[in-house]
């Protein structure tokens, strides 16, 4: 279903007449209410009436996260106070949050757009949405839930954590979707697969997940475990919050489709900030097209991906590929960037391994190594009678050839020799509800 066709499906040319008619406005509104704008623009040799289309994208200057670290907490703002009619923060761990204030027509595009989203993935008016993003700071609780409420769904908002009362609630109260991370979403399916309770048995027919990197590997567990169909939704804060895209249902594995009459996306390279041919992987960048209370122009998302227009698809904009990593926390071992995302492809090619995996990264005389630590399948284990500890595995015949095997791989497609350690179902640490992760860098400790 489509929540707007009027505009998911309109003609190129005439969304390209849209975005250009909203750029324009929005540098001519920036130029006049954001200090920060005004100057940057004065700077890069831009007055408001330089930028007369789409096209001119290109001239604006790049908005950096530091640049909103530097105007904490309210100095992007483009209206005064009063006029915010609410607060978010993006998720980081260390230092000041990044805060995002949204005014009441962004939380009305805010809905709109998680409403598209949720169509896309499949969820119906009338139907039953189970919320497990985080309520809070955090974009995901409250945007999934007014998104829904918008599409006409009845939402439960539960927030991430307490499994066992999400299980309970999913069977009683019958819930026809979920969405959460698909870290958290793989610990629901674990904890129903431990309870002996058949997914099948279960109304959920629909899994909205995002807010992390995941694969198509995580996407088979999740859509077995569950017995859903799967789908990406993908977002920021800055930006909007969930919802700046979403892969349809019917059209999965081909990419997630970015709601550009709202955020503009461009694929630029990463070392010199050139913008790049459709299909070429970078880094993506987005401006807001019609936001009020904090616009941000061409902002370095970090998020490396790659954009695309699908002509067989049902919607008319772009689409994009999955996250394979973010450029800044991509890892440099001995002159390789290796991506998680890469790892967990790989791993996705053994049966007996399973989706749980960490990589543990240290620094050895001045010699940096990987360690892959991932879990065998518990159903593996049962077979071959595994249940002792975790580093007699490899005696095992079967077990020593999938070693030998993927570390070959790892080399063969990565360039580098990882360490494997293949542990015990259980061991490596759950999602909660936020957002898992993947690396362990023990050299910065
Ligand atoms: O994670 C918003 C969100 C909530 C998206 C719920 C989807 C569902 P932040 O906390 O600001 O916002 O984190 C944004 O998370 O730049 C990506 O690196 C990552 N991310 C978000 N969605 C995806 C996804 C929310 N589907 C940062 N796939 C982004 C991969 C994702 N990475």
């Amino acid at each position: 279903m489509l929540f707007n066709p009027g505009i998911e499906t309109l003609a190129i040319d005439k969304l390209r007449r849209l975005q250009s008619e909203r750029l324009v406005s929005q540098v001519e509104y920036l130029f006049k209410h954001v200090p920060f704008y005004r100057n940057n623009l004065e700077m890069a040799g831009i007055r408001p009436g330089s930028i007369a289309s789409i096209e001119d994208i290109h001239l604006l200057p790049f908005t950096k996260k530091n640049d909103l670290r530097d105007n904490y907490p309210f100095g992007l703002l483009a209206v005064p106070q009063n006029e915010i009619a609410r607060i978010h923060c993006s998720s980081g761990t260390t230092g000041k949050p990044t805060v995002v204030g949204y005014t009441k027509e962004d939380l009305e595009i805010f809905s709109e757009v998680v409403a598209r989203s949720l169509a896309a993935a499949g969820c119906k008016p009338g139907m039953i949405l189970q919320n497990a993003y985080g309520y809070g700071l955090f974009t995901g609780g409250l945007g999934l839930h007014y998104g829904a409420e918008r599409l006409g769904m009845t939402v439960i908002p539960l927030s991430g954590g307490m499994t066992e009362r999400q299980i309970m609630l999913m069977r009683d109260f019958g819930s026809d979707a979920i969405c959460c991370t698909p870290s958290y979403a793989l610990t629901i399916a674990h904890e129903l697969l431990k309870k002996g309770i058949d997914p099948k048995s279960l109304k959920l027919k629909y899994a909205v997940l995002g807010a992390e990197p995941w694969t198509e590997s995580i996407r088979t567990e999740v859509e077995t475990g569950l017995h859903v169909s799967a789908t990406n939704i993908y977002g920021l804060s800055e930006i909007i919050g969930p919802g700046v895209s979403q892969e349809d249902h019917e059209e999965k594995s081909s990419g997630s489709y970015i709601w550009e009459d709202h955020f503009f996306p461009e694929i630029v390279d990463k070392d010199n900030g050139e913008p790049l041919a459709e299909g070429k992987t970078g880094v993506l960048v987005f401006t807001t097209l019609t936001k009020k209370a904090m616009p941000l122009l061409r902002y370095w998302t970090n998020d490396i991906t790659n954009i695309y227009y699908d002509k067989s698809g049902k919607r008319t904009h772009v689409k994009m590929g999955q996250i394979i990593g973010r450029s800044d926390d991509m890892l440099i071992i001995r002159g390789v960037n290796p991506f998680h995302t890469q790892v967990e492809t790989l791993l996705n090619d053994f049966p007996e391994l399973s989706a749980h995996y960490l990589l543990v990264v240290t620094r050895e005389a001045s010699m940096d190594e990987v360690e892959v630590k991932v879990e065998l399948e518990a159903r593996v284990c049962r077979e071959l009678e595994l249940d002792h500890a975790a580093d007699t595995v490899l005696t095992n015949e079967r077990i020593n050839i999938v070693y030998r095997s993927l570390q070959k791989k790892i080399k063969d497609h990565i360039g580098l020799t990882m360490k494997l350690s293949f542990m015990l179902p259980g061991t490596i640490p759950r999602s909660e509800g936020g957002k898992q992760s993947r690396i362990s860098d023990l050299r910065k400790k």
